[in-house]
């Protein structure tokens, strides 16, 4: 008896020493997740507290670990400040040196979009995006089959003379290869229109001559490039420009119909991100453009309450989101069906400082980042340190929190196809006629994205969800959290693995057991191949057959020569046998 319990122990010992090793792995990882989301929610603590609530977390109690291993090192900062210059092109640095840094690095950021297939759009739908003048040639590795419309950004009315003022870029059209191309695909081209600034537009509504000057330079251009009409973006308008904006739409409406007589010329017209901000009519305006763009972008800058360019919920009843944008603009008479939804192809870098009385970081908005830049920056190979992401699953979007030994923080929010998806989904679901993605070339070298557009709108058939419902269903809610918890059920499943395979050493100590059905070497064979099959099956499913879980594998290996072993031993005890 006594030497059944030392060999029982002995086995215990080894499948313990080796399940150990991984435990701690997967148990730092545990810990290393929930020490995220604690910063994080020290974070939220301030500014979005009400995420934090939704999430199900509770407001942290308890004394902020202020210890070392906790932090991203400082290189790891250096490493992502390194990048700065990259982001220039969509922070207001209007160079093309964004494009030339990722240049740089062309092995791995290749611009190649290969394997989309040859998917062809959906005649109802629009698939809107804008090329801004500062992107270079990166249009020319889009598939034009799956874009609609490209509008070329940008125009800018001067409020004075009612002329461009960026003749630069009205060169770049006159003479960008881009037109051609996107002709020969029967994408339509638009020229973007834009003027900023309350007191400008205001200037320029109420002096009905400058529109004079405005649609014969833009007819001109217009008609050099055989370009199929304008898009019209006002951001920021006044209460007191709603008037005049209508009227003005209405005399380019008439005048590009006057002018263009062999041609219907498009007009899409630009409207916020909350729709009460909107100071012209929706119905009256429907009569005169042929698309709505909703602008689901920078909703970091309406009020505070959300660090994500493009929330799909707020947790915070007051805040804005795109779902409630899409109701409320539903609910002053939009049509959905002559409407987009423009989503980002960029995220947002916030940076923090560690405020010690507080307990939180304070978090200053920093830049724009593209997402092939949050993929290239956050995500590198040449990175010093492994970042995992967190999906905010109100927000529907992805963030990394780091915090740095020097008391400073960097949290960056952004979409990736998944999450991009969803907010499709939203759009359809509200039978939106179609999605606008801001802006080509932001998103090189992510072919998923496109992927995912082309599951939405090529093809005859599309299977729409409520994206909402879907996220708050409980299937949904039971796989989310399976996925959150899958290391503990790894963890767990070893652990029932390893117990079965120690029930079984235990077993083999008894000659009884042995002389009956295991000991018989094909049976064996049988149960361990079983075993390891259902065990590989169990770890394709979790997603874990690459990087370091082939430890768990290991387990198997050694409990199965473990097993064999035993017998091997346990044959040698027969001949003690009472
Ligand atoms: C570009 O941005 C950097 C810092 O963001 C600034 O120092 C520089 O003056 C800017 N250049 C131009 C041309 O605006
Ligand atoms: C309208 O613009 C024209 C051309 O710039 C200018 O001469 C005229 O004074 C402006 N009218 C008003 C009322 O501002
Ligand atoms: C604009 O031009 C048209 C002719 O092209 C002219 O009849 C009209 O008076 C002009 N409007 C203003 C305000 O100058
Ligand atoms: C990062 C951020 O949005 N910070 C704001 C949090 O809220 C306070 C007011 O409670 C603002 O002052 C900060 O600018």
């Amino acid at each position: 008896m006594n030497q059944i319990n030392w060999r029982s122990v002995f086995v215990f010992i080894l499948l313990a020493f080796s399940f150990l090793s991984c435990r701690n792995n997967e148990y730092s990882k545990l810990k290393s997740s929930t020490r995220r989301i604690s910063s994080e929610m020290r974070y939220l603590e301030k500014n979005t507290s009400e995420v934090a609530v939704a999430l199900g977390m509770t407001v942290p109690t308890e004394k902020i670990d202020t210890t070392v291993n906790k932090f991203a090192p400082l290189k790891q900062k250096t490493f992502i400040q390194e990048y700065n210059f990259l982001y220039d092109a969509i922070n207001g640095n209007n160079t093309v040196d964004y494009l030339q840094s990722l240049e740089f690095d062309s092995l791995k950021m290749s611009y190649k979009r290969e394997g989309f297939g040859q998917k062809i759009l959906r005649e109802d739908v629009e698939v809107y995006t804008w090329y801004p003048y500062w992107m270079g040639d990166v249009w020319k590795s889009y598939d034009f089959n799956l874009i609609s419309t490209i509008s070329f950004f940008t125009y800018k009315i001067d409020p004075q003379s009612g002329s461009y003022l960026n003749p630069a870029q009205i060169k770049q059209w006159r003479e960008t290869d881009l037109l051609d191309t996107a002709a020969k695909y029967n994408t339509k081209t638009l020229l973007n229109i834009a003027l900023e600034g309350e007191e400008n537009q205001v200037e320029f509504l109420q002096n009905e001559s400058l529109w004079n000057v405005t649609i014969d330079s833009l007819a001109v251009l217009l008609k050099e490039r055989n370009a199929d009409g304008v898009e019209i973006e006002f951001s920021g308008m006044g209460e007191q420009s709603g008037r005049d904006f209508m009227n003005f739409v209405n005399f380019i409406r008439n005048n590009l119909d006057y002018r263009f007589i062999s041609k219907k010329m498009f007009i899409s017209v630009v409207i916020p991100t909350i729709p009460e901000s909107f100071p012209s009519d929706l119905l009256e305006l429907d009569e005169l453009v042929d698309l709505f763009i909703v602008k689901g972008l920078d909703y970091h800058e309406v009020d505070g309450t959300t660090p994500v360019i493009a929330p799909l919920r707020n947790a915070n009843p007051d805040g804005y989101s795109l779902d409630r944008t899409l109701r409320e603009y539903l609910a002053m008479g939009l049509n959905p069906e002559k409407s987009i939804l423009a989503l980002p192809l960029y995220g947002a870098q916030w940076g923090g400082a560690w405020e010690g009385n507080e307990g939180y970081y304070s978090s200053e908005f920093e830049k724009k980042i593209t997402l092939s830049e949050v993929k290239r920056v956050y995500e590198s190979a040449d990175s010093s340190y492994i970042m995992n992401s967190v999906l905010d699953e109100i927000m529907m979007t992805n963030y990394f929190f780091l915090e740095f030994p020097d008391g400073s923080s960097i949290d960056c929010w952004y979409d990736d196809s998944n999450t991009l998806s969803k907010k499709m989904d939203l759009a359809l679901f509200r039978k939106f006629k179609g999605i606008g993605l801001w802006a080509l070339g932001y998103d090189a070298g992510m072919d998923e994205i496109w992927q995912v557009v082309g599951e939405k709108f090529a093809g005859d058939e599309v299977f729409v969800k409520d994206p909402i419902a879907e996220i708050d269903g409980y299937p949904i809610q039971v796989a989310l959290f399976l996925h959150k918890y899958e290391k503990l059920f790894v963890v767990t499943f070893s652990i029932m693995t390893i117990v079965l395979f120690f029930t079984l050493a235990y077993a083999f100590s008894d000659w009884r057991f042995r002389e009956s059905i295991l000991a018989h070497q094909l049976y064996r064979i049988i149960f361990l191949a079983v075993c390891l099959f259902i065990f590989l099956l169990i770890f394709a499913f979790f997603d874990l057959l690459e990087g370091n879980n082939w430890m768990l594998i290991l387990i198997f290996i050694l409990g199965a020569a473990a097993t064999y072993f035993i017998q091997k031993y346990g044959g040698l005890i027969k001949s003690n046998k009472p």
